[in-house]
């Protein structure tokens, strides 16, 4: 059996094929879900603490990304064996606002949804307001989520919120990242705060049902 230890470090190193193979070793006694808020969340953290610090840069926090990027594959597989049934709760669109790259959380939540049985439009990161609102028309959108990671795009995504608003008011949108907190999402004028994936199903249920 593989140790805290042994994922945690190896996304710190960013070594990749031995992250996937402890990860498909952990999945033999962990639900998917406990091995990224157990391994996979703290080692970013890890990290991103000290790539501010100094202590790390830029290709080192690549690598995590990219060794995280192949575990989660491993997780995903799991999950989509585990997915509930095939008929569809509702339609989610899912993005990144404009300016920001990151993405692994809003793909954590995008399958842990897509389990739920909801369908998920994904249009990716650095997704311009205009996009967002344009697809939410297109099809029929009740609720949106969208992810932001830096305290330089929190003001886009209060932007795609005011156009989202703009065009429909009754849009219902969920937001979430690690720069953001319930005062924050309600300053910005998000409808809900989600803290992490499971905390978006429960909106979706909410929602949708
Ligand atoms: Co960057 N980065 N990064 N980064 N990165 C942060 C965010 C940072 C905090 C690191 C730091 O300095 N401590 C910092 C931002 C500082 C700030 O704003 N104050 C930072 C920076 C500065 C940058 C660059 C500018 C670096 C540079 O180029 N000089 C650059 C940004 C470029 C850009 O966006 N324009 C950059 C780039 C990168 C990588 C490409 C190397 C990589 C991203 C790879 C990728 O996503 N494809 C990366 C990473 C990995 C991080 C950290 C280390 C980890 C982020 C992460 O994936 N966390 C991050 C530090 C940190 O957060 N600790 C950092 C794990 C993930 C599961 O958590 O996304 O919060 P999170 O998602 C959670 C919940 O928040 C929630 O559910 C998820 C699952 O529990 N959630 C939602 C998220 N979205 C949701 C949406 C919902 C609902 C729930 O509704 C839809």
């Amino acid at each position: 059996a593989q140790s805290q230890e042994d994922l945690f470090n190896m996304i710190i190193k960013g070594i990749r094929d031995e992250a996937k193979i402890a990860t498909e070793n952990l999945l033999q006694e962990k639900a998917p879900l406990d091995i990224v808020n157990q391994y996979i969340v703290p080692a970013l953290d890890f990290v991103g603490e000290r790539y501010e610090k100094g202590d790390l840069f830029l290709p080192q926090l690549i690598q995590s990304a990219e060794t995280v990027k192949s575990a989660f594959e491993v997780i995903k597989k799991k999950l989509k064996e585990n997915a509930h049934s095939d008929i569809s709760n509702g339609k989610i669109l899912l993005a990144t606002v404009k300016g920001d790259i990151h993405d692994i959380g809003k793909n954590i939540v995008k399958v842990l949804l897509e389990n739920y049985n909801y369908e998920i439009i994904d249009l990716g990161r650095d997704v311009p307001k205009e996009k967002i609102v344009e697809e939410v028309v297109k099809n029929k959108i009740k609720l949106v989520g969208l992810s932001a990671l830096m305290t330089t795009t929190v003001k886009n995504m209060e932007e795609t919120i005011e156009a989202l608003k703009k065009m429909d008011p009754e849009c219902i949108v969920m937001v979430g990242g690690a720069v953001l907190n319930p005062e924050y999402a309600e300053m910005i004028k998000a409808d809900y705060y989600a803290k992490d994936a499971k905390d978006a199903v429960a909106i979706a249920k909410n929602i949708l049902g």
